[in-house]
């Protein structure tokens, strides 16, 4: 239920969305929650793959000690991810790309749904769970277009592939991180989407955006480390609280 206090903070930061030229949006695993996507921290329901935490399995090291189970908690979450379809939260962000001079969407989700919604040039932070990598030669395909052989061969050199996503322990896409500072350093208005902000570099953005004189709104239904920072918080799912601030 919308408490009147919680109306007078969805006036507050329509005004300020509908008075914005450049908006910068920042979002995480719980922009994807209401389409079905389990979230990795939170709710007492931490992914968890035969055991291992998912900053095990998902991280550098295990690429190097056992890329065949790494490959098999990837091809166990897409073949969650094949059926889910994007929610209203993804509907609305796509929707936004073309309200203001300068829009960025800056996502940590690997999932593809807000593509999936229509949103056009997503800056991918942590890459993408349907393109594999080559370990070798960096060249990159479609994992729908590999076959099932795991790991997957790479089409240039013959070597293993892998998730060609952001784990644990290593760096961001060379060029993508730097963009994303430089819009959300010159944004008048910033969103945080459902994340808990506790995974660095991403979480520095929305400090980046605060420091350039952003308005800060975080859109979340718990509380986290930025909530002191926000200059509102929208408690609730991004599904029903980002299409309550029109451009519909
Ligand atoms: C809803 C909702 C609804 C629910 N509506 N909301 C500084 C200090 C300490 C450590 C570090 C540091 N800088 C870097 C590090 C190390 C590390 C790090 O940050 N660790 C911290 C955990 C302490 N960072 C890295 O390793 C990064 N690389 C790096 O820094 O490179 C330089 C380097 C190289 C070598 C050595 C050292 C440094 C890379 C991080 C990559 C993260 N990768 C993952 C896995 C991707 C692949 C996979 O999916 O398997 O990315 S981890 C995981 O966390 C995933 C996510 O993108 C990321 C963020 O999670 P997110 O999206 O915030 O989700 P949750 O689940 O945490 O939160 C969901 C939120 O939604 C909750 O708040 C809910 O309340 C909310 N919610 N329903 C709205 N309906
Ligand atoms: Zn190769």
């Amino acid at each position: 239920m919308t408490s009147r206090l919680q109306v007078t903070e969805i006036e507050r930061v329509r005004e300020s969305l509908h008075a914005a030229h450049s908006v910068f949006v920042l979002t995480g695993a719980g922009v994807s929650a209401e389409s079905g996507v389990p979230t990795f921290r939170g709710g007492g329901n931490a992914a968890v793959w035969k055991g291992m935490p998912f900053y095990e399995i998902s991280s550098a090291g295990m690429v190097e000690r056992d890329l065949p189970e790494v490959w098999a908690w990837f091809d166990y979450r897409l073949g969650v991810l094949s059926d889910l379809k994007p929610n209203p939260a993804h509907k609305t962000l796509a929707r936004w790309q073309d309200k203001f001079s300068s829009f960025t969407l800056a996502t940590q989700n690997i999932d593809g749904l807000h593509q999936a919604a229509g949103s056009r040039d997503v800056y991918e932070l942590h890459g993408n769970v349907w393109t594999a990598r080559c370990i070798e030669c960096d060249a990159r395909s479609d994992v729908r277009r590999l076959g099932a052989a795991r790991p997957p061969v790479c089409l240039d050199c013959r070597n293993p592939m892998r998730p060609d996503v952001v784990l644990f322990g290593e760096m961001l896409p060379v060029g993508v991180f730097d963009r994303a500072v430089d819009a959300a350093r010159t944004a008048e208005v910033c969103f945080v989407v459902g994340t808990s902000a506790l995974v660095y570099p991403a979480a520095s953005l929305p400090e980046v955006a605060k420091r350039g004189g952003a308005f800060l709104v975080e859109v979340n239904p718990e509380k986290t480390p930025l909530t002191e920072y926000c200059d509102a918080s929208l408690r609730g799912p991004a599904g029903e609280l980002l299409p309550l601030l029109g451009f519909e």
